[in-house]
């Protein structure tokens, strides 16, 4: 690989004990003894309940403990013994709280009661339900429609997100910006025009068939630790795991099973990626098309010689259309281009190629390292081409798998949390529910905050997450909130979107999903889609954090029954009574995907939705898969790694869920104690004259005339490409620029940020980040730059 790297520090591989200390050591500080862990081993069963954390389906023959270090963090986040109370909103302003950090506000445990902002005191007040369902339904239900954005972040479930875009179609509006919209809405525009479904096409029985994995733009030791289990698995069989990444994560190199007595005595652990690319950020589109060009090639040459064909023909002539111009366009792409823009070899490509070819049935999955960016619709389809070429979609052992992000955002989208609804589905709803829903499209995430900037928001409606922090452009945006008419968040823990406020706001607290949700007497059952389609129920058990918290139906019925009660007959007390109701409606809703609903969430494992292209039937206008490609392209951003600045990559460590932080710590890439860092070729470091540890300020480079920039970052050498660096969400979200995003579906392009890096100036305030050593203690104090 190229000079200057420094290769990460000889460390033990992750999983093993560290894995076991870190779950440990988390329980005890939220003080959570989990029943002697029972809630653990209910996680992820037919009967208990789906984990919070991640998209990765659950087997239908769980191990006794189906969990990963990351999921029983997040559970144990959210079983905390910490509370929130009235109390400790009295003791501090909204000013105040906005200097602590985003751990030190989560780390004060779950909200209690709701609350309502006081201007008079700048504090947040404990407010009864009823009395703040009438005022937020008073003020909602004399806007103009077109004026009120309801946001949902991923871990709501089917049946609150469907009652919740029920609501907001009720109030008359489409804008449902969605925490997708910032995620894998990449994938759910770009893939259908390829294959005609924007979900993933493989089950775990096809990773259990597959005789080779390529893993781009993802970090699966982290953010979806129980794949790797299954690549564990395949790595012990000698199957080959291909990695394009631009960082060598610890995870995808060497992984040691906790559940392998012997790995775990020896601590020795298993390699994971039998080849492991490191690309240039952005360098995806070329990689693959390079691939594709290796594998035409080598068919050609089998061609002339009369060998047996590399291609799948059959698969080609009957299923694919756009194939002869994709393959003259590879067939014409030079080597030294596709050097230039991947910062990968020739022989290194040819390489994957080969193991492509070699592989009867391969699978190819991606994460967030190739939808954020402004072309990530075009490498997608381009991991597709390459799939094509040998007839790897819809066949046992096969697929294309996009991991998705949180634990129930692909079904949100599928129950209608949708900004551009289709006549289809509104014509059911609306005979459904007896009611006309807007037709005209609304907001997504990016356009919400497009509209905030305008000035063009009266209220905003949130379902959990964490808007304000998440989103690009954050002090831009973040600057105009308090114009807004009225905030509403319906939340587990106290956040910074919750101390950016409208004029009015209130904070709702729910249960969280590991809660025990009883109505009418009885317990209640929620359901979630994984990222296989897999639809199965989930049913909490420990007791709610607090008497007042409420199940998100409970509080969206009530939410809409002051605001929208006498524009459609709706019994909501009835469908809150008994969630099997809820899911009787979204049957009728949406017959084709959900027939018979009740009755199959019962079988173990979940029930899968449809999937044409699984079967290889093509949703598209040619009706056939497509090879898709623009001529010339050669990059997944606009720049190229001459240009005087650096891209850079904006991830998450192995301590934090998005914008939850649970620790300082990021084990895996050997950083304790600290969030500010920038991690960094150390030829990129010399050339800009710095030295490991120096503290620097990031500034925009994104050419628009916005100064943006955040300080406070310490340097650190990191085995990644030049031009090249990464640094933590959402401590860097001041510098992704709002317009820089993937051109079909506005997913903000937060793998490659522009930014230039400067030493620090001394006497500068270099950080936003308050001194959190109280809640804290084993973080040192932030270091002082020098000059
Ligand atoms: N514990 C935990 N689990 C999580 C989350 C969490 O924060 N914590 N978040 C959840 C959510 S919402 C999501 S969306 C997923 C995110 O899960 P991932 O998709 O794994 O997300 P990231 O860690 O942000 O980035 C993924 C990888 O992309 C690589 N990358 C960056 N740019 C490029 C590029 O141009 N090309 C290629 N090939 N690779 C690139 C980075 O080096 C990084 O390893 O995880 C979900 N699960
Ligand atoms: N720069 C940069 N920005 C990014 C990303 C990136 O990689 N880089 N990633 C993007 C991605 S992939 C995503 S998905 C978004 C995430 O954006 P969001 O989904 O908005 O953010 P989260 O951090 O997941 O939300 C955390 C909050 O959710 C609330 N919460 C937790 N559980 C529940 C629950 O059960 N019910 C309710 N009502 N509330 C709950 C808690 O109050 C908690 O504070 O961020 C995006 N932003
Ligand atoms: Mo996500």
């Amino acid at each position: 690989m190229g000079e200057g790297r420094k290769s990460v520090p000889k460390q033990p591989p992750a999983g093993g004990w560290g894995a076991l200390n870190a779950v440990e050591r988390h329980l005890g500080r939220q003080k959570v003894l989990l029943k002697g862990n029972r809630t653990l081993l209910s996680m992820n069963k037919p009967d208990g309940f789906d984990c919070p954390s991640c998209a990765w389906p659950d087997p239908k023959k769980p191990h006794i403990a189906e969990y990963c270090e990351n999921g029983a963090k997040a559970v144990a986040w959210e079983a905390t013994k910490k509370r929130t109370t009235p109390e400790f909103f009295s003791r501090h302003t909204v000013e105040e709280l906005k200097n602590w950090s985003d751990f030190a506000l989560e780390d004060k445990g779950r909200l209690t009661h709701p609350m309502r902002y006081d201007p008079q005191t700048d504090k947040y007040e404990p407010v009864d339900w009823e009395t703040a369902f009438r005022e937020i339904g008073g003020f909602v239900r004399q806007l103009d429609p077109k004026r009120v954005e309801l946001y949902t972040s991923g871990r709501t479930s089917n049946e609150a997100a469907f009652l919740w875009q029920l609501y907001g179609r009720l109030i008359g509006t489409n804008n449902f910006p969605d925490c997708s919209n910032m995620c894998h809405e990449t994938t759910t525009v770009a893939l259908p025009e390829s294959i005609g479904v924007g979900k993933g096409t493989v089950t775990l029985g096809d990773w259990e068939e597959c005789d080779a994995v390529f893993i781009l733009g993802q970090n699966p030791g982290t953010n979806s630790p129980r794949m790797m289990g299954y690549l564990h698995d395949m790595a012990k069989r000698g199957i080959p795991i291909v990695t394009f990444n631009p960082l060598k994560e610890r995870a995808l190199v060497k992984f040691t099973d906790p559940q392998s007595p012997i790995e775990m005595l020896t601590g020795t652990g298993q390699t994971i990626s039998s080849s492991y690319f490191q690309l240039r950020t952005g360098g995806d589109i070329m990689a693959m098309q390079g691939m594709c060009k290796a594998v035409i090639a080598a068919d050609d040459a089998a061609r002339a010689t009369g060998g047996p064909r590399i291609l799948d023909v059959g698969f080609i002539a009957e299923h694919t259309h756009g194939f002869k111009a994709f393959a003259d366009y590879v067939r014409g792409l030079s080597w030294e281009q596709i050097e230039r823009y991947t910062a990968l070899t020739r022989q290194q490509i040819e390489q994957a190629a080969d193991i492509y070819m070699k592989a009867e049935r391969v699978i190819a999955c991606w994460g967030i390292g190739i939808t954020q960016h402004r072309r990530g619709g075009d490498a997608m389809q381009q991991i597709v081409n390459l799939l094509l070429l040998r007839g790897n979609i819809g066949r046992p052992g096969t697929g294309a798998c996009p991991i998705r992000g949180h634990s129930n955002v692909q079904g949100d989208r599928t129950v209608g949390i949708y900004q551009k609804p289709k006549e289809p589905f509104l014509a059911k709803l609306d005979a459904a529910f007896g009611f006309h829903s807007p037709r005209e499209g609304g907001h997504d995430t990016a356009e919400c905050c497009e509209a905030v900037l305008r000035g063009e928001v009266d209220a905003f409606l949130a379902m959990g997450g964490n808007f304000f922090r998440a989103i690009p452009d954050i002090e831009r945006v973040g600057a105009k909130v308090p114009e807004i008419g009225m905030t509403v968040h319906v939340a587990t823990k106290l956040n910074r979107s919750h101390l950016i406020h409208g004029k009015q706001a209130y904070i709702l607290p729910a249960l969280g999903r590991t809660e025990l949700d009883i109505q009418n007497g009885n317990k209640q059952t929620v359901t979630v889609e994984d990222s296989f389609s897999m639809v199965h129920g989930s049913t909490g058990m420990l007791t709610p954090a607090s008497e007042h918290c409420r199940s998100e139906p409970w509080i969206i019925a009530g939410l809409a029954k002051a605001t929208v009660a006498d524009r459609a007959r709706i019994d909501w007390d009835l469908l809150v009574s008994d969630y099997s109701l809820i899911r009787d409606k979204i049957e009728a809703v949406l017959p084709e995907q959900f027939a018979d609903y009740n009755a199959r969430i019962k079988t173990p494992g979940g029930f899968r939705l449809p999937n044409g292209a699984s079967v290889r039937k093509w949703d598209t206008p040619t009706g056939k898969a497509n090879f898709l490609f623009k001529p010339g392209q050669t990059d997944q951003d606009d720049d190229t790694p001459e240009a005087p600045h650096l891209q850079l990559m904006t991830l998450r460590s192995h301590d934090q869920f998005n914008t939850t932080v649970y620790s300082y710590n990021d084990r895996y890439r050997g950083v304790s104690g600290e969030r500010l860092v920038v991690f960094m070729n150390e030829q990129d470091i010399a050339g800009l004259g710095l030295s490991e540890g120096a503290v620097i300020e990031f500034t925009s480079a994104a050419g628009d005339g916005i100064d943006r920039r955040v300080g406070g970052f310490k340097v650190v050498a990191y085995d990644v490409p030049q031009g090249c660096c990464a640094a933590y969400y959402p401590e860097t979200n001041a510098l992704l620029p709002l317009s820089h995003r993937d051109e079909r579906s506005n997913t903000p392009a937060a793998k490659s940020v522009p930014v230039r890096i400067s030493a620090a100036r001394p006497g500068k305030p270099v950080s936003s980040e308050p001194d959190v050593a109280e809640t804290y203690p084993d973080r040192p104090p932030l270091t002082v730059p020098t000059a």
